[in-house]
C-alpha cells in the first residue's frame, strides 16, 4: 500500500486537536491542523461538556486536514468515562455531565454497600474513582433522561454517532466504565440490573480497528469529503490511544501518560484482580490488541493548572508557567509533600475553595510545612508528584510480579523536565520521556493497520514510532531520600 493519510482527533479535558498523520513503512509524520480550548461548563450547579462546540470544532478541523491531502480514515479519541444518552429519535437527551461533577458524591459508598467492594472488583477489575460512569448511571437512576434513554454513547462513540449514524461501544473506553467484565471482555449485564440500571442502553461492542461506518450525507458534506471515508474505532480511551506509541523496546517497562491526568502502570496480558490490587485501588482497563492497561489515576498536571487558573484570576496576575517551573526547579526539594490523590483536589478551582489553599489545607493537616507562595506550592505540587510515581510504579511492579528497567512517560508532561528528572531520581530508574502526542499517534497508527499498513502488532507500531520520534533520557541521580519522602504520605 501506498502512504496512508487519516485525521485523528484527540479530545482532552483542556484542549482538542485535530491532526493530520501520514503512515509509510519508513515512520509516521504528524502534523497539527486545529487546536481548541475545552473546559467543564458551570451552569446550574452542574459541571457540564460543551459537546455540540466540541463536534464543531472537530469538524473544523477534520475539514482542514481534508483540504491539504487526501483523506483516508478519521478516529477519534477522548477522556473516557463520561457519556451521552440518545433517545429513541436519536436525540441526545441533555448536555453530558463532566465527571468532575459533584452529583456523584457519596454514590460510590452506596454501591460498595449493595454490592459489596470485593464482587464488584472480581467483576470489573476497576478502581475506585467516584465518577466512574458507573457511579454516574446510579447518581442518575430516576432522571428523565435515564428513564428516556434508548442508548448511552462514550463521548467518542457519540461524535463517531454523529458523524456516521451508527452507534456502538469502543472496547478500551468501554472497559473504563466499571459495567464491564474483566475477563469476560462484555457488559456486566447482571451487575447493572442489580442496580436498577436500564442494561439494554449499552450498545453493542466493537474492538479497536473496526470501522465505525462510513459519513453521513451532511457531514461528508460539512467536511467536503465524500461519504466514503470511514470512520474507524481506534483505542477510544485517550490512554489506550498513548500506550500504543509507548516507544518502548523492553517488555520491562512502566509507563506514564502525563496530561491533566497522570496514568501510571504496566501493559499485561492479563487482568490483576487480586486482593492486593484492590486493596492499592489499581484499575485493569482494557488496552489494543487485547492487552490490560493495569494502572492508577494519579491527580497530575490539573492541580498546578488549577492553580495556575485561580493565580491569574486572583491575587498574582503575573505569574508565568515557564518562569514558575524554572523557580520551582531552584526551589527547596521534597521540603512539602502532599497526597496528590485527596479526593479534595479533584474539583475545580473556585473563589471560594481556590486550589492553591487545598494544598497548603493538606501540608498542614500532615504537619507539613506549609507552602505559601506560587512557586512553593509549584514544587510540593512537582515533587508530590514525583512521589506518588514512586509509590504507584513500584505497587503496580510488585502486584504483576514483574521487574521495570525503565519508566517511559509520553504526553504533554514530557515538556515539563524537571518533572521528568524528578521522576527518574523519585522511582531509581531511567525516564524516557516522549512522544508528547502519543495519544494521537496511537489513534493514527490503529486506524493505518486497519486501512492495510503493515503493523501486525504493538512492537511494529511501537517501533515504527521509535523511528519518527526522538525521546529524552532522564536518568536517576541527586542525593534525595524518595523513601523517606514517600513515608511523609498517608
Ligand atoms: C485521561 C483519562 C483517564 C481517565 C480520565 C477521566 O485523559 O482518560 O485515563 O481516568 O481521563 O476520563
Amino acid at each position: 500500500t501506498g502512504p496512508i493519510r487519516v485525521a485523528a482527533v484527540d479530545l482532552g479535558a483542556t484542549s482538542g486537536r485535530v491532526m493530520s498523520g501520514r503512515v509509510t513503512a519508513r515512520g509516521i509524520e504528524l502534523e497539527e491542523h486545529h487546536r481548541f480550548p475545552n473546559g467543564a461548563v458551570r451552569v446550574g450547579g452542574s459541571l457540564h461538556w460543551d459537546v455540540l462546540g466540541i463536534y464543531r470544532e472537530m469538524l473544523a478541523g477534520i475539514r482542514k486536514v481534508a483540504e491539504t491531502g487526501p483523506l483516508h480514515g478519521i478516529g477519534i479519541d477522548s477522556w473516557a468515562i463520561d457519556y451521552g444518552l440518545i433517545d429513541r429519535d436519536g436525540q441526545l437527551l441533555g448536555n453530558p455531565f463532566s465527571h468532575r461533577d459533584s452529583r456523584t458524591d457519596g454514590v460510590a459508598e452506596k454501591v460498595v454497600d449493595e454490592v459489596g467492594a470485593r464482587e464488584l472488583y472480581a467483576r470489573t477489575g476497576i478502581q475506585q474513582l467516584p465518577f466512574n460512569t458507573l457511579y454516574q448511571l446510579v447518581a442518575a437512576r430516576g432522571t428523565v433522561a435515564l428513564d428516556a434513554a434508548e442508548t448511552l454513547l462514550l463521548l467518542p462513540d457519540l461524535l463517531g454517532y454523529w458523524l456516521t449514524g451508527v452507534v456502538g461501544a469502543e472496547r478500551t473506553n468501554a472497559s473504563t466504565t466499571q459495567l464491564y467484565g474483566a475477563r469476560s471482555g462484555e457488559w456486566d449485564v447482571d451487575l447493572a440490573r442489580r442496580l436498577g440500571l436500564p442494561a439494554e442502553v449499552l450498545p453493542a461492542l466493537r474492538d479497536p480497528g473496526a470501522v465505525v461506518g462510513r459519513l453521513r450525507p451532511e457531514a461528508a458534506d460539512t467536511l467536503g469529503v465524500g461519504s466514503e471515508v470511514p470512520v474507524i474505532s481506534v483505542g477510544s480511551h485517550d490512554t489506550a490511544s498513548a500506550v500504543v506509541a509507548v516507544p518502548t523496546e523492553t517488555p520491562r517497562f512502566a509507563y506514564i501518560s502525563s496530561g491533566t491526568w497522570s496514568l501510571v502502570g504496566l501493559e499485561l496480558e492479563e487482568p490483576v484482580l487480586t486482593e492486593e490490587a484492590r486493596v492499592a485501588d489499581f484499575t485493569n482497563e482494557g488496552g489494543v490488541d487485547g492487552t490490560v492497561r493495569f494502572l492508577k489515576n494519579v491527580m497530575g498536571l490539573w492541580v498546578l493548572s488549577e492553580c495556575l487558573r485561580s493565580w491569574s484570576e486572583r491575587r498574582y496576575r503575573d505569574v508565568e508557567l515557564q518562569r514558575l517551573l524554572a523557580d520551582a526547579a531552584e526551589f527547596e526539594p521534597l521540603r512539602t509533600v502532599v497526597d496528590i490523590n485527596d479526593p479534595r483536589l479533584l474539583g475545580p478551582s473556585t473563589a471560594a475553595d481556590p486550589m492553591p489553599e487545598r494544598v497548603a489545607t493538606l501540608a498542614a493537616e500532615r504537619g507539613e510545612t506549609v507552602p505559601h507562595s506560587p512557586v512553593a506550592i509549584t514544587r510540593c505540587i512537582l515533587d508530590s508528584l514525583a512521589v506518588a510515581y514512586r509509590r504507584h510504579v513500584r505497587t503496580a511492579a510488585e502486584l504483576a510480579g514483574v521487574d521495570v528497567d525503565v519508566v517511559h512517560v509520553v504526553g504533554g508532561g514530557t515538556r515539563n523536565a524537571t518533572l521528568c528528572q524528578l521522576t527518574a531520581d523519585a522511582c531509581g530508574v531511567p525516564v524516557l520521556a516522549g512522544p508528547a502526542e502519543a495519544a494521537a499517534i496511537g489513534n493514527v497508527l490503529v486506524q493505518a493497520r486497519a486501512l492495510g499498513a503493515d503493523l501486525p502488532d504493538l512492537a511494529a507500531m511501537r517501533a515504527l514510532v521509535r523511528a519518527s520520534y526522538d525521546v529524552v533520557r532522564y536518568e536517576p541521580g541527586g542525593d534525595l531520600d524518595w523513601a523517606a519522602a514517600e513515608a511523609r504520605l498517608p
